[in-house]
């Protein structure tokens, strides 16, 4: 068990609209601003996804990338990963754009397609725009689209980018398209996987189903992986946090997958969701790991390597 926990935090994430929360960062300087704030409280990853600043509408506007990640790089020395997730409706290449022109020490690999269901969260009583509530309402018939040619694409592109791949795993079967890749030589050892359970349409974020994906990916890669894991929703992201920190595993919080700090109240920030995993972590006398000891634990090539 690593007594060091790297914590990561997803500042705003693709796959929720502003009218969710105020306290989700839209606009260049509020996505620097939280990050930085973020890495203050203990995080030593800031996950990074850019909106468009007169809306909030998530987009994979590379000017805005690079905006919000010299922006970050300029303030403080955590790791910035910046996703190839995207949001609904975004191609691979739009997705994965960030990787050969920023060439990051970290950044996601979705590990298999799936149905990615937002439309619920559009009956609730919120006064939404109308585009938010088209893009709620349209994943009622979206797949998030990670075929094989798709991964062998990005196994590429991380490869030449000398980026670490945090590979997210959102249901079993995605573990077995790991080991297939691994198989193939397409990936390197060790690798990072992320437990991401919640999602509607993958598989739930209880704690047997993490037990079951757990037990699984250590069958299937014995010790030669580390892993952390993402809970969407509340309280499923503290639940799984706790899971990791005693199974010495990392952890994921933020604004991206959570917008609750208790089940009463509405978190007004991302350095309040990581404060809360910091405590939980000295509950289990798991210190937070800074961002030089989290590139060491990844093996990551460091900042100097980075074109941001
Ligand atoms: N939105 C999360 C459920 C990515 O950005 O590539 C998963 C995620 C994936 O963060
Ligand atoms: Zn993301």
């Amino acid at each position: 068990m690593s007594e060091k926990v790297i914590i990561s935090a997803a500042i705003t994430g693709g796959m929720s609209v502003p009218t969710q929360s105020a306290a989700i960062p839209v606009t260049p300087e509020e996505i620097v601003e939280s990050a930085v704030g973020a890495n203050a409280a203990g995080a030593a990853i800031v996950h990074i996804h850019v909106r468009e600043p007169e809306t909030g509408r998530p987009v994979a506007d590379i000017e805005l990338f690079d905006e919000v990640l010299r922006g970050i790089g300029e303030r403080c020395d955590v790791i910035v990963q910046p996703t190839t997730g995207g949001g609904a409706g975004m191609t691979l290449e739009e997705r994965a754009a960030v990787l050969p022109r920023f060439r990051p020490e970290m950044a996601t690999f979705n590990t298999g397609s799936f149905n990615f269901g937002l439309f619920p969260i559009a009956e609730r009583d919120l006064d939404y725009e109308p585009w938010e509530l088209d893009y709620l309402t349209a994943t009622r018939d979206y797949v998030f689209r990670n075929t094989f040619a798709d991964m062998e694409r990005i196994c590429e592109m991380v490869r030449e980018a000398e980026t670490k791949p945090e590979l997210e795993v959102y249901d079993v079967g995605h573990l077995y398209n790991v080991r297939y890749l691994l198989d193939r030589g397409l990936l390197d050892t060790p690798i990072h996987v992320q437990f991401v359970l919640g999602v509607m349409g993958a598989n739930a974020a209880r704690l047997d189903q993490f037990m079951h994906m757990h037990r699984t990916a250590t069958d299937l890669f014995g010790e030669r992986f580390t892993f952390s894991a993402a809970g969407v929703g509340y309280p499923a992201e503290f639940h799984l946090a706790a899971m990791c920190l005693m199974l010495g595993g990392h952890v994921r919080v933020g604004l991206e997958d959570n917008l609750r700090v208790t089940r009463s109240r509405r978190a007004g920030s991302n350095a309040e969701l990581v404060r809360k995993a910091v405590t939980m972590a000295e509950l289990f006398d798991r210190e937070p790991a800074s961002a030089d000891e989290a590139r060491e634990t990844f093996a990551l090539k460091g900042r100097e390597g980075v074109a941001f």
